[in-house]
């Protein structure tokens, strides 16, 4: 039987190494059937030469928002798992949210899967967002979640009022989650906190899109990470902190990991790209809200420079896009934030607009940039700006979200066994067309090296979600995935059309429990006698 794919000529990128030259990769009915030297092609293998470049495993982009019912001009599941692909990932996993009249989380499980049922270019989990968790949910819907439907984490919101919990409500399903092996993410702010700010500055009339990142200060996210993880000590039990932006909440995450303690932290590449001066607006525009997101983008280019060190030195586990778009130039989306009343007088008010930013499609590209391959000399950089290995950025972006969520045995790594999903950097001096492709694909298949000149400029134009903008406009990156490959069938052809896949190609995974770190938490440290939980657990 042949081999249905044989890609040659590449650099295979694993979490641990960049395997030797000559190594090729081996696919057959959808898997990765073999990594060795001199593959054998039949008459029916499709050969792909990757002449030089990278590979990587597909993306796992772990914290997307894909139609939710808080968001009727974001993406649907069809133009937001295109735009995954485009962007070279493979895997998403999206919301499913438990309206909070509900005392139980199967409708809106039923109406999320409704949604993307037929509709998803790529693979796709849900996590179940908990806002009202019942005795029932707890002890009755929760342990069905994980063993029948393959739903191995949910997600908690300490602010916002229409879904945060209290502490006790966090405690109580963080003990659930320990003895049911369900990860617990967290949105951690301090939600009283920011009321108030929000309540004076709406007296000082400060109420433009800038405002929107004083309203929320980096000591909200410092507040409420560390009572997470507080709540995660005392319960013994593994948590992620969810898009964190902030270097002095980070540090909370770095003493709890000195202490041993399975705390894990995810970022996003806004935190690592943008600052807050973006949220201005002019006069008689609303332009800053499209970089309104929760929480904020920080002040200081210090910021963006210590998570890049969070990424660097293992702080952090994963990097997701939090895609969690709304278009700006509609009434529904982030214009909602400005109106104009009966005497012509404009008002702007971050309150109403809606948080969050597109960025599943720049997710990789976004870090790509920032990579070095640890294999060459490592000078030829004209800065000194932090970077991250070629393997550490694989297991940033697909091998550990993989594993943190229950898909380690099949996603995010380039072994026999695994699924084909394998994304095709272009060679390292780039495509043949650099600049912008506002005017469409990248013409042609034939592409020539000789032309290559290896810088892309983002603009939305290029980008394929149904959203009127990108937060990354004109930023250069370096590379781009040139061909993604999901479970074995290529759906990404960027120089020959792009898209190449369909709606529908993407299944629903059934998920495990986490494999990644479960550490031993407690012991004394936080100043618990050994056994002390033993009389409440
Ligand atoms: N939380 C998210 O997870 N995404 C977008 C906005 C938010 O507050
Ligand atoms: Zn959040
Ligand atoms: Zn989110």
């Amino acid at each position: 039987d042949d081999l249905d794919v044989i890609i040659r000529n590449g650099r295979i990128v694993t979490a641990a190494e960049i395997l030797p030259a000559g190594v090729e990769i081996g696919v057959k009915d959808g898997k990765i059937r073999c990594l060795s030297k001199h593959l054998q092609a039949g008459p029916e293998t499709q050969v792909v030469d990757a002449e030089g470049a990278y590979i990587t495993p597909g993306g796992v982009d772990s914290h997307v928002h894909i139609q939710q019912d808080n968001s009727p001009t974001g993406d649907t599941w069809e133009t937001g798992s295109r735009s995954a692909i485009a962007g070279g990932n493979t895997t998403v996993i999206a919301f499913a949210t438990q309206n909070r009249q509900e005392a139980s989380i199967w409708p809106a499980l039923h109406a999320y899967h409704e949604k993307a049922t037929g509709n998803s270019y790529c693979d796709y989990g849900f996590h179940v967002i908990l806002t009202n968790p019942t005795e029932s949910v707890l002890q009755e819907e929760l342990p069905q979640l994980v063993s029948k439907e393959g739903i191995s984490s949910v997600k908690i919101y300490m602010t916002y009022e229409p879904m945060k919990l209290g502490d006790g409500d966090i405690f109580e399903i963080m003990m659930r989650a320990r003895s049911l092996g369900i990860t617990t993410m967290i949105h951690a702010e301090n939600n009283d906190m920011i009321q108030a700010i929000t309540k004076r500055l709406a007296k000082h009339n400060n109420t433009d899109s800038f405002f929107h990142s004083i309203a929320r200060p980096q000591i909200a996210e410092s507040e409420a990470t560390y009572r997470a993880i507080s709540l995660a000590e005392v319960t013994n039990t593994p948590i992620l902190l969810v898009h964190m932006s902030s270097p002095v909440a980070v540090q909370h995450v770095s003493s709890a990991q000195q202490r041993l303690l399975p705390i894990h932290a995810e970022t996003c590449p806004h935190y690592l790209y943008l600052l807050s001066h973006r949220l201005r607006s002019g006069p008689d525009d609303f332009e800053g809200a499209k970089s309104i997101c929760a929480p904020p983008l920080r002040h200081s280019p210090k910021d963006l420079e210590q998570i890049w060190m969070g990424l660097a030195n293992g702080t952090f586990t994963v990097v997701s896009s939090d895609h969690a778009p709304a278009m700006h130039d509609h009434a529904c989306g982030k214009m909602k934030g400005m109106t104009t009343d009966e005497n012509g007088k404009v008002c702007k008010d971050f309150r109403n607009v809606p948080n969050g930013l597109p960025g599943m499609e720049t997710r990789l590209p976004l870090l790509f940039d920032r990579t070095f391959d640890p294999g060459r000399p490592s000078g030829g950089f004209e800065d000194d700006r932090i970077r991250i290995s070629l393997p550490r950025f694989v297991e940033l972006t697909s091998t550990n979200p993989a594993k943190l969520y229950g898909l380690g045995g099949r996603k995010g790594s380039l072994l026999p066994g695994f699924d084909a999903d394998i994304v095709i950097w272009y060679p390292e001096d780039g495509p043949l067309v650099s600049r912008s492709e506002a005017d469409g694909p990248v013409s042609g298949s034939q592409e020539d090296a000789g032309k290559r000149k290896g810088k892309i400029t983002i603009t939305n134009s290029m980008l394929h979600h149904r959203i009127d903008y990108t937060p990354f406009e004109g930023i250069e990156v370096r590379n781009w995935p040139r061909w993604v490959f999901l479970r074995g069938k290529l759906v990404w052809d960027r120089g020959n059309g792009g898209v190449a896949g369909c709606k529908g190609d993407g299944m629903f995974l059934k998920r495990g429990k986490s494999t990644l770190l479960t550490g031993q938490m407690g012991r004394g440290a936080n100043g618990m006698m050994k056994d002390e939980s033993s009389y409440w657990n």
